[in-house]
């Protein structure tokens, strides 16, 4: 799909200015005690999976405006897929959503290895109605009022845990659109704990070395209230299920200005951190490219879980979770996953020792200084040079519009010319 060939003439004409630019960026971090290749190392082995719906165009409750080369199914998707990682070389993983990626098993396994791609958390879907499905999810699956809508919600994360166990994936992350649009019309303890005892019952199916993983989102698509709303919730959640079971942190899922980064602190304190949703946020939501309003917060996340990294079996999963409306989604997923590694690397060079002396010694101004240093620091070319290294693309987005992928794929599949909303 990315000629080899490509790549290389693509990133023969870069690689002179990345080496200069890596060497001095080498003595740099040197003088800072720093070395450049084991954060090289760090980089290239670090890895964000890409969620299967990611690669179509999103929308705004108000209307998509569907791309050229739309995916018409997950195999199409894992091609997309397949993309991304080839050219950046930090995308390991597909994280697939039931029912929209419901195939063979064997297919999908078989399609997902010649891509060299392999399987992240399952998704479930219970906030949308399927054809022949028998009891609705218009208000509400996990903690719907009527029994048998809660288990046939229940019935289908077991599903999703079966064909996650064909596919090689470790966890299911469950999704809900449960909640109230007026004051008044769900009692929020009683359906609490319906949610509770549906969310035990999934649980109950979790194969031993499997994770559950479940997302506050304060608000969408109930305006007024949600079932899993914020951190606190999401932790009762975790701590009633068990130990296999994990809270998962949106960045959007939050209102504006709110310290996500101590949330993270918190979580992994209470060693219930299971991963991230990776997006950005101006206002609300979770719409937004990662990294493409706020990259600071990121790197204040990423300086949390680099400090956590000592804790014993901690492994936070990574995953973008974002909607693209104005761009070509390859393009911002790649950019999307790049960004993800900046903020990586940025908090690998934080100066821990002397962090953790300024803030003994309540040297408030330091402190910060330490974290802005890091935070300051151009880690491009240790980016590209892992890329380059293992294969990918100094610029992958460079590469990708040189490579033609685009329009070839808009010539395969038929243009898609639905007017409906498609908010993911
Ligand atoms: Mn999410």
């Amino acid at each position: 799909m990315i000629d080899d060939s490509l790549i290389a003439a693509d990133n023969a004409g870069r690689a002179a200015a990345l080496r200069a630019d890596y060497d001095a960026l080498g003595a740099h971090l040197d003088r800072r005690g720093i070395d450049i290749a084991a954060v090289k190392a760090r980089v290239a082995a670090f890895g964000v999976a890409v969620p299967s719906w990611g690669v179509g165009t999103g929308g705004t409750r108000f209307a998509r405006f569907p791309g050229p080369g739309e995916p018409r199914h997950i195999f199409d998707k894992l091609d997309d897929c397949g993309v991304i990682h080839r050219l950046t070389r930090a995308t390991p993983t597909v994280s697939l959503h039931i029912p929209w990626d419901r195939a063979d098993p064997a297919a999908l396994r078989a399609k997902a290895q010649a891509l060299g791609l392999g399987f992240d958390a399952m998704n479930s879907n219970t906030f949308q109605d399927q054809p022949q499905q028998r009891q609705s999810y218009k208000y509400g699956s996990l903690s719907h009022t009527d029994a048998a809508t809660r288990a046939q919600a229940v019935v289908h994360n077991l599903d999703c845990i079966e064909i996650g166990r064909a596919l090689g994936s470790k966890a299911l992350t469950v999704w809900i659109g449960d909640g109230s649009n007026f004051p008044g019309q769900t009692d929020f303890t009683r359906q609490f704990e319906r949610y509770l005892d549906s969310l035990a019952a999934i649980y109950a199916g979790l194969p031993p070395d499997w994770r559950l993983f479940t997302e506050h989102k304060m608000y969408e698509p109930a305006f007024y209230s949600t079932v899993v709303q914020d951190w606190g919730t999401n932790l009762m959640i975790a701590q009633a299920l068990g130990p296999q079971a994990f809270c998962l942190v949106d960045l959007g899922h939050h209102a504006p200005n709110t310290n996500i980064e101590m949330i993270v602190a918190r979580l992994i304190q209470a060693g219930k951190l299971g991963g991230f949703h990776f997006n950005d946020s101006k206002y609300g939501d979770d719409d937004l490219d990662t990294g493409s309003v706020d990259p600071f917060r990121l790197f204040l996340v990423f300086n949390e879980l680099v400090a956590a990294e000592a804790r014993p079996g901690f492994a936070p999963a990574h995953m973008l979770d974002q909607s693209h409306n104005v761009t070509d989604p390859i393009e911002s997923l790649m950019v999307s996953a790049m960004e993800v590694q900046r903020a990586f690397a940025q908090a690998l060079l934080v100066d821990r020792v002397a962090l953790e002396g300024f803030q003994e010694a309540n040297d408030a101004l330091m402190a910060a200084r330490t974290l802005k240093e890091a935070f300051r620091t151009d880690v491009e070319p240790i980016l590209a040079m892992a890329r380059a290294e293992g294969g990918g693309a100094i610029d992958p987005v460079a590469a990708y519009r040189a490579s033609g992928y685009r329009a070839r794929v808009a010539a395969e599949r038929p243009a898609v010319t639905g007017t409906g909303g498609g908010i993911v």
